[in-house]
Parts: structure tokens; C-alpha cells; sequence
């Protein structure tokens, strides 16, 4: 009879691909040494409240609960019964769990007072993202940010708890429900994504430390807006199309962003003449983005500053977003400046470049 060593993982990584998010979660408590496992309990009622979402996205079409709710959000926007039902789960995930003592989402006008001053969180989240894509069986997403409270613990929360810049972020991250559903986050170090199985139930690590590509050869932009954009972004776009880059444009943020982050490229939403401001909104949806593109090596800006840095001064604030690839979004980024400057100077600037 023979008797063979079991072999154990053989890539020398910490974490093999096939961990299951529970354990990547509780393996991961240690970079947070002063930590007592609240922000880890966090993510899992996240991960808990996203089983449930994803359920309930992939019946939409069998128990008629696609289509809209009849009433409108803060923004004006149609609600969708999908985005009604995930901003319930979730609410009602972060609410349970005790860790969080205030929420931020999309499809509530006030901040949510969870009435626990002993929770030690802030969350700031887009229930169900990508809205117009619910009725027709195209991928959407949730994006979340978590911010640690700055008022005492055991006090009454404060506007400073809420209107943190994205800086402050501790973790955010997004889910995906697309052909697999994935849940892609970050606490800070480094990026990581799980894929959902279904008959398992369960989170199960398929891309560890996530790195953007520096450079991509795709552009995702709403071109039917073109005529209210800023020169600097017609002219990057054109200089993409002269670089024969692609045009991906799904209308999910967070599948445009997923896409961009793996295979390379760019995602802009930009200031127009009829909205100077974008349209997405700072706290719960660029933040967290911009959070994990920095994580995995790409860049976040709104066209000038970097998105991490802007002091929100509203709840639903918008802004311009430019995101990937690095390279790709300081040449935008340039381009932009370069557009503002008096002619004489774009032209002798040209010149030297
Ligand atoms: P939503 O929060 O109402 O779903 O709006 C956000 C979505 C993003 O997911 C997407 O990138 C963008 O709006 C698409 O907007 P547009 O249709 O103007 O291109
Ligand atoms: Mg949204």
C-alpha cells in the first residue's frame, strides 16, 4: 500500500484561490491588529444581504418584480421594485448586525439613523446601481463604502460622521451581478474579488490582489451626450478613436468599471453643459470605486483633483468621474487643462509636445 503527503497549495500564496470569502475575511482580521472584528462581521452581512440581492435579481424576470415601484427617489428617478427590495435587504443586513450605527443610500433622502450609538460604522451605499439595466436582463451592481464614525462611540451621530471625504474610507467594495456574480472589495490592502456559486451558496476567491493595467485599449463614455461635452474630453475621445481603442458602454457602472479594471481602459461620466456636476453621486458611488481603483494601481479624478480628496457637502452630491487605467486617466486628465488654457498657449504647448 502506498501512503502519499497530501500536497497542500502549491502557488505560495497566502490566500489560494478557492478560499471562501468567510475565511479570507477572518485570515485577513490581522491586518487590523487593534481591530475586535466588527468591520469583518460587516462584511459579512454585506456578503449575507448580496446572496439575497442576487437571488432576487435572478427571478426578476419570473416573479414579476422587475419594472418600476410607481414612485420616484430624491434624484427624481424612477424607482425600480428590484432597487426598492435591495435597499431593504441591506438596510436591514447592516442594521441587524449591531457594527453600524448610521447608512447613506441612494433611495433614501435622509440619513438613516440606526438608533445604535454603539456602532462603530458609517455606511454609504447604492443598493442596486445601473438601474435601467434591471427591466432588460443586463448586469448591475451594488457599491458600498464603510467610514469609521468620528463622534465618540455611545453619542448621538453627527454630520462630521456622515460627510467624510473618501480618504477616510476603511473598506468599500461592489457587487456585481452579471453572467457569475462577484463581490470585489477592499479594507485598504490590496483588492480582492470572489465569485458566487450558486448551488454553494458561498463567496470563493477567483482573483487575488487585483492590479489595473497602467494602460488599456478601452473607452467607456455615453456618446450620445457628446455635444455637451467639455473640449478637453472631445478631444481625448477622438484620440482614443485615432489610437483605434474600443468603445464599451453597458450603463452599469459597475460593470464598466469591473470590465476597465481587469482588461484595462477608462470610464468617464463628465461635468456637461447641462450637468456641470455629472451625474453620479460622490458618497456612494465614486468614493468607493475610486477607493479600489487606487488599491489595485489605477486613478480616480473628477477632472482636476482626485476624487479621494473632495470634502462632500451634501448627501447627494454629484460628481464628474474619470477612472482605470492610470496613464489613461492623466492623459485625460491633461488634456482637460490643456483645454482651459488660453489658445496661444494650447498651441505653443502642442507645439513642444
Ligand atoms: P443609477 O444610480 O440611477 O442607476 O444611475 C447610475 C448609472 C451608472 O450605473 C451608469 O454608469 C450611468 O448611470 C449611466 O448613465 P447614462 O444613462 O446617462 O449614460
Ligand atoms: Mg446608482
Amino acid at each position: 500500500m502506498q501512503i502519499l503527503p497530501y500536497q497542500p497549495d502549491q502557488s505560495g500564496m497566502a490566500y489560494p484561490v478557492g478560499t471562501t470569502l468567510d475565511r479570507f475575511i477572518k485570515l485577513k482580521q490581522s491586518d487590523f491588529p487593534f481591530a475586535s472584528g466588527e468591520l469583518s462581521q460587516l462584511l459579512r452581512d454585506i456578503a449575507l444581504a448580496a446572496k439575497i440581492v442576487n437571488r432576487e435579481t435572478n427571478r426578476a424576470g419570473l416573479a414579476n418584480i422587475g419594472g418600476a415601484f410607481g414612485q420616484t427617489n430624491i434624484q427624481g428617478e424612477e424607482q425600480q421594485k428590484l432597487d426598492v427590495i435591495a435597499n431593504i435587504r441591506f438596510i436591514r443586513a447592516l442594521s441587524k448586525g449591531g457594527e453600524v450605527c448610521a447608512i447613506v443610500s441612494e433611495e433614501e433622502d435622509a440619513v438613516i439613523d440606526l438608533q445604535n450609538s454603539s456602532g462603530k460604522y458609517v455606511v454609504a451605499i447604492d443598493p442596486l446601481d445601473g438601474s435601467s439595466n434591471i427591466d432588460v436582463n443586463i448586469s448591475i451592481g451594488t457599491i458600498f463604502s464603510i467610514y469609521r464614525r468620528k463622534t465618540p462611540i455611545g453619542s448621538p451621530i453627527q454630520e462630521e460622521d456622515i460627510m467624510q471625504p473618501g480618504s477616510e474610507q476603511v473598506a468599500a467594495g461592489y457587487v456585481l451581478y452579471g453572467s457569475s456574480t462577484m463581490l470585489v472589495y477592499t479594507t485598504g490592502f490590496g483588492v480582492n474579488g470572489f465569485t458566487y456559486e450558486t448551488s454553494l451558496g458561498e463567496f470563493f476567491l477567483s482573483h487575488p490582489n487585483i492590479k489595473a493595467p497602467k494602460v488599456g485599449k478601452i473607452y467607456s463614455i455615453n456618446e450620445g451626450s457628446e455635444p455637451e461635452w467639455q473640449i478637453g474630453i472631445k478631444d481625448y475621445i477622438l484620440q482614443c478613436k485615432q489610437n483605434g481603442y474600443s468603445s464599451r458602454y453597458i450603463g452599469s457602472l459597475v460593470a464598466d468599471f469591473h470590465r476597465n479594471l481587469l482588461k484595462g481602459g477608462i470610464y468617464i461620466y463628465p461635468a456637461t453643459l447641462k450637468n456641470q456636476s455629472g451625474k453620479l453621486r460622490l458618497l456612494y458611488e465614486a468614493n468607493a470605486l475610486a477607493f479600489i481603483a487606487e488599491q489595485a494601481g489605477a486613478l480616480a479624478i473628477d477632472g482636476e483633483k482626485r476624487i479621494l480628496e473632495i470634502i462632500p457637502k451634501s448627501l447627494h452630491q454629484r460628481t464628474p468621474l474619470l477612472i482605470g487605467s492610470s496613464e489613461m486617466v492623466l492623459e485625460a486628465q491633461s488634456m482637460l487643462q490643456k483645454s482651459k488654457l488660453p489658445l496661444s498657449q494650447q498651441m505653443s504647448e502642442s507645439l513642444e509636445g
